[in-house]
């Protein structure tokens, strides 16, 4: 069968089904749960569990809806979509540059999928193993507080070389964000000369119009399915309190009563899973606070966050893994950073900073918890994260890492990395992978393959498949949440990999180590 219309992978397996509506797979699960016993021993029992996969092929039209649409990360992502859309090319004092999606895993890499005959290894483009989005037929829409359109949004930016912008400015031109929510109390007060293009009204009425919104974008655009993603500024966490927020229940009523904790990324959230829109969040703040998480079980929606995971934090949950893997002991981490774009300006209020410095703090915990040899209980490299505003820089973030382990007998090794990029242009092909990667969720399903009739499951609401791409991954409730880079990948690869017949990467490689 070959799983996409234009690709050139066929599984020849009697395991995998595919007819018009799915590509059907028998798969073998195999775990393996470990018991304590009172002596401490640990037994573990390898298991294997017979399911089924199936993934619908029907791609449908995605419409995608950013609140923070006129942002950095908005205008450069409208701006990007077009450029591939239309293979613009452009000079720049290197030569001609072509555009490209670098930096999206869908897009730009590639997943093993068996060795040839010569025992070579044969990779093959990640979209071209199930029927995915093309980023080409992705329809944008979405809300700012500042009004200005997409075309002034993009210069103002300050990201993408000039000679493009002036390709793609009267294109941009046409599009122009609704108008947002705007509660001066969450984002920092440096923001305010932006808040120009404000819906009015209580929480409840200003719930209402973002609903219609979403409406209104599905009807005129003629799209399948919408996703909604939060790339706005990055909000201060919210109050977390019985009574106010800790149940759906509670949370509406907060919201009817206007309660003023309710922050404008809950409202959009709310809105978005009434509307049965999965939403996701690319910023820090806890946005999904109980009760929204509780409302997206009850009905069923995907949500998934928390802040996009670009450079620093992509590097530290790879850096992190390498070290305590390899018996290692970090134990100090200093991760400083300096930008000059809207971003590092409103993360230049104490507030929001706390924001961020919770997401971007929490992300060795895992690995140090993995690993009793080198850790005892609760003990914790030292870590501290530090942001500065600095507007000559631009959108140009400087990142420095410090990272200082202990290694045999008390000596020490130091690595020091200095990282110079585009933030936007890090950030950017992230959002193209979430929604892609949403969408594609959305058409997998589970059956145990054990009991007749068993239904069909999707994911659960917490889409936890897409913590590759985020810095405090959201994982559902009682789930393990993973930080290292690799697993979160090998993830993703292993189960596009079972919805096509495959069984997981295993590294083990016998027919090349054994005659
Ligand atoms: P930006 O400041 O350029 O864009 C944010 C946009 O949101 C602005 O246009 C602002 O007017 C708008 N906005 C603020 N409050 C709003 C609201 N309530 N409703 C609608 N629009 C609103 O920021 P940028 O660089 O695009 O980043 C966006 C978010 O993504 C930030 O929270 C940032 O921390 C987060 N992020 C960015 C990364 C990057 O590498 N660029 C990586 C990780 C996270
Ligand atoms: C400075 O830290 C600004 C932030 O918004 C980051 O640029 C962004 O969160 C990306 O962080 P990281 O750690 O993934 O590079």
């Amino acid at each position: 069968m070959k799983p996409t219309k234009n690709s050139t992978l066929e599984v020849i397996s009697p395991k995998v089904h595919v007819d018009d509506k799915f590509i059907e797979t028998d798969y073998e699960y195999q775990t393996s749960h470990v018991n304590r016993t009172a002596s401490g021993t640990l037994q573990v029992h390898p298991k294997t569990t017979a399911i089924k996969i199936r993934t619908a092929r029907h791609v449908p039209k995605l419409g995608v809806m950013l609140v923070g649409w006129g942002g950095n990360n908005g205008s450069t992502l409208t701006a990007a979509l077009e450029a591939n859309r239309q293979q613009m090319q452009w000079r720049r004092k290197e030569g001609m540059q072509r555009a490209n999606w670098y930096g999206s895993i869908t897009q730009a890499s590639t997943v093993y999928i068996g060795s040839d005959e010569t025992g070579k290894d044969v990779f093959l483009p990640m979209k071209e193993l199930l029927p995915m989005v093309e980023p080409a037929d992705i329809v944008l829409d979405g809300w700012d507080i500042s009004g200005h359109h997409l075309g002034d949004a993009m210069r103002r930016a300050e990201v993408l070389d000039v000679a493009l912008q002036d390709q793609l400015y009267d294109y941009l031109s046409a599009m122009k964000p609704r108008p947002s929510i705007y509660d001066p109390d969450f984002i920092a007060a440096n923001q305010l000369d932006r808040a120009d293009n404000l819906i009015k009204g209580t929480r409840l009425e200003q719930y209402e119009q973002v609903r219609r919104d979403i409406r209104d974008f599905k009807k005129r655009s003629g799209v399948d399915t919408v996703v909604v993603l939060w790339t706005a500024n990055t909000e201060r966490f919210s109050i977390v309190q019985p009574g106010l927020n800790t149940t759906s229940q509670e949370l509406q009523a907060s919201l009817k009563a206007n309660k003023s904790e309710i922050s404008p990324s809950t409202i959009f959230a709310m809105a978005s899973i009434a509307e049965g829109c999965t939403y996701i969040n690319g910023s820090p703040q806890n946005t999904f606070v109980p009760g929204l998480l509780e409302l997206a079980e009850e009905k069923q929606v995907f949500i998934a966050g928390d802040d996009f995971k670009s450079g620093q934090t992509k590097i530290k949950s790879v850096l992190v893994d390498f070290l305590v893997g390899a018996g290692i002991k970090p134990v100090s981490i200093v991760s400083y950073n300096h930008l000059g774009n809207n971003d590092g300006k409103n993360l230049s209020a104490p507030k929001q900073f706390r924001s961020k410095e919770i997401s971007k703090s929490n992300v060795v915990d895992d690995m140090v918890a993995s690993n009793s040899v080198l850790y005892k209980p609760n003990e914790h490299p030292d870590h501290v994260v530090v942001i500065k505003y600095v507007p000559y820089v631009g959108d140009s973030k400087r990142a420095m890492d410090e990272y200082t382990s202990e290694i045999m007998m008390g000596g020490h090794n130091t690595l020091v990395i200095h990282n110079t990029c585009e933030d936007s242009l890090l950030a950017t092909p992230l959002i193209l992978d979430l929604v892609i990667l949403a969408e594609l969720s959305a058409r997998i399903q589970l059956r145990s393959a054990e009991k007749e009739k068993a239904p069909w499951v999707p994911f659960k609401p917490v889409l936890s498949l897409l913590s590759y791409l985020t810095k405090a991954p959201l994982v559902p409730s009682g789930a393990q949440v993973v930080n290292s880079l690799f697993s979160q990948r090998a993830a993703i690869e292993n189960i596009l990999r079972g919805c096509i017949g495959l069984p997981p990467i295993s590294h083990l490689s016998l027919e090349q180590r054994f005659d």
